[in-house]
């Protein structure tokens, strides 16, 4: 009497649903990151978090933006001269906000006009502080997504040849049978 393999004919469309729905993330639209917005709370003295209220200097990517909230009075967000990227929202007060979008990678050195200083080449004092601004990757990522693909297609016809049972509802690749044939 033949042995049914119930482990399989249950899993392997699953799998190929899965493989099939990674395919067309990896290939859709969006392929390079969207752009992001962080926001830096100016308070008394300080650039925090407004999540902990902590000093932050954060990491972003080429193409995000960065948004200033005045929650304290009398304070700027001004770039130190001589970076390769440059802006000054001026001395304001709450409520206000200011937004730079970031388009040079680097590490950019900020100040408060009022609580803090430029201390020459590209670095400050007092009130201040950093974003650090990395590159987009854009080829590496688009052949990282096509790679992805051709094995996600690799992989779907495999399974597509071992397995004939099985459909799904998932987003189709062309050139790709996926319901019930024995190619
Ligand atoms: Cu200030």
């Amino acid at each position: 009497m033949p042995q049914l393999d119930y482990g399989r004919s249950i899993r392997a469309p699953l799998v190929r649903c899965l493989i099939l729905a990674m395919t067309a993330v990896a290939i859709g639209p969006g392929t390079a990151a969207a752009q992001a917005v962080v926001t830096i709370d100016i308070v008394s003295d300080d650039f925090v978090d407004p999540a902990t209220g902590l000093h932050i200097d954060p990491t972003i990517a080429v193409g995000d933006t960065v948004h200033w909230e005045w929650i304290g009075a009398f304070h700027s967000t001004t770039a130190a001269a001589g970076q390769a990227d440059s802006w000054d929202s001026g001395v304001h007060n709450p409520p206000f906000s200011f937004d730079h979008t970031f388009l040079v990678p680097g590490t950019f050195n900020y100040y408060c006009m009022v609580h803090g200083f430029d201390a020459g080449g590209g670095t400050v004092g007092g009130m201040s502080g950093t974003i650090f601004v990395r590159p987009v990757p854009e080829p590496s990522l688009v052949l990282l997504a096509a790679g992805l693909a051709s094995a996600g297609v690799a992989g779907v016809r495999r399974l597509a040849r071992k397995s004939p049972a099985g459909t799904c509802d998932g987003p189709r690749v062309p050139g790709v049978r996926s319901g019930g044939s024995d190619d």
